[in-house]
């Protein structure tokens, strides 16, 4: 069967929220899908790989995926970056759900077989008070998770990452200008230990739970705060500090035992280098879809295997069900799993997306007979939902200045 490239073409459909989908074509007739989505900035990812990454690929031979990838990496001159790193994760995808079907194997075969029967998945829960936030877990935990990330309304601000004002699902990325909204440290670091403790003593430590504190703390701050919820014992403290300043997170380990989990911003192995060497971090979070695709996820997750970190990949509604499904296929073979982030899709989302990969209670699990990754999109369905432009918020300081959302 000829696996030489005959057609690429992105997509960009928004089911509830916006997806940027890659689709390859094989002379053989093979066709895989890629999760390109980068949450606010759909129309760039699509430009650099409509514009500057399909031409390259016409002609080759899409079995070659490593080749390729170093082709798109090394050969742009330019490195890393998200809207290349997750250009080069849709391709990637698509290559492999290629080689899988090729192969008449799930991509999770290729990458060394099942190393466990299915995944602990985490879901959000949320409330505008620490009783709606309590019933919220509860709620979670009655639908079979045993592992929920808590957040709730920090009391005297307007709006707080992770909730949503008027019920219902929260969706970071809803206006069409991106919102403004404030934030107080003070009031968030006294508030916090109080919410965390409440929940354990109301619903009791027989189940993982997770925080994430959206980058808004120095590492004084962050370490601070660590060390106030150790007897709340949980699961990870995340994004404690802005990501980039790798070696702050050295800082924040110094003082706490609470473990720490990064990396949802990040796009390259070298983003995670330090954090996982130095031991400063527990788990990697990046997703599959803006950290280069299964090629190079697998040598981030190789590299923290190394070092003890484990895995919690990023899987908020902005990684399609098609990136869901990469993350699922490395999360069942690698040694290092963690837990997956499964925060749900709009409803929508399913008239586009078919996927082999389902949750059950609070596990993910995928059938062993679906070649490549096991999903599907509906071009006529998507083809009723354009792109909506959508930014995600902007925060800001009590005093007006910009701060980390
Ligand atoms: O696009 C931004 C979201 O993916 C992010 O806010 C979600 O922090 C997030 C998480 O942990 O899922
Ligand atoms: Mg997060």
């Amino acid at each position: 069967m000829s696996m030489q490239i005959t057609d690429v073409d992105v997509l960009v459909t928004s089911p509830g929220r916006n997806y940027v989908i890659v689709r390859i074509e094989t002379a053989g007739g093979l066709v895989g899908w890629g999760d390109a989505t980068l949450n606010g900035r759909e129309l760039a990812v699509r430009s650099y790989l409509q514009d500057h990454l399909a031409p390259l690929l016409l002609g080759r031979d899409a079995s070659r995926i490593g080749d390729i990838w170093s082709y798109l990496y090394k050969g742009a001159y330019w490195r890393r970056g998200p809207v290349t790193m997750t250009s080069i994760s849709g391709i990637d995808q698509a290559l492999w759900d290629i080689l899988g079907k090729a192969a008449g194997m799930p991509v999770f075969q290729l990458l060394g077989g099942r190393a466990r029967d299915r995944l602990m998945a985490y879901p959000h829960a949320s409330g505008l008070t620490v009783e709606a936030s309590i019933a919220s877990v509860a709620a979670r935990l009655e639908e079979g998770y045993r592992a929920v990330r808590v957040q709730a309304a920090v009391p005297g601000l307007l709006t707080t990452y992770g909730i949503h004002r008027g019920g219902g699902s929260y969706e970071p990325a809803k206006s069409s200008l991106p919102e403004e909204e404030a934030w107080d440290t003070p009031a968030y670091l006294d508030f916090v230990p109080k919410l965390l403790a409440a929940v354990r003593n109301e619903l009791g430590f027989g189940f993982n739970l997770l925080h994430d504190v959206h980058h808004r703390l120095s590492p004084t701050e962050a370490g601070a705060l660590g060390r106030s919820l150790e007897p709340s014992r949980l699961y990870w403290m995340e994004d404690a500090t802005p990501a980039e300043d790798q070696s702050a997170f050295a800082l924040v380990r110094a003082h706490t035992t609470t473990p720490l989990a990064v990396g949802e911003v990040f796009n390259s192995i070298w983003d995670c280098q330090q954090l996982i060497t130095s031991r400063s971090i527990d788990y990697i979070r990046c997703a599959t879809t803006h950290t280069g695709g299964i090629t190079h996820m697998r040598r981030v997750l190789a590299l923290a295997e190394l070092y003890g970190v484990r895995s919690g990949l990023h899987g908020p509604s902005d990684v399609s069900p098609v990136g869901m499904a990469a993350n699922v296929h490395l999360d069942l073979a690698i040694p290092n799993f963690g837990v997956q982030e499964f925060m749900g899709y709009p409803e929508a989302t399913a008239e586009v997306f078919t996927t082999s990969y389902r949750l059950v209670g609070g596990h993910l699990e995928i059938d062993d007979d679906v070649p490549g990754l096991g999903v599907d999109v509906d071009l006529d369905a998507a083809s009723r939902y354009p792109y909506d432009r959508k930014y995600l918020p902007v925060n800001r300081l009590l005093d007006g200045s910009v701060h980390d959302w």
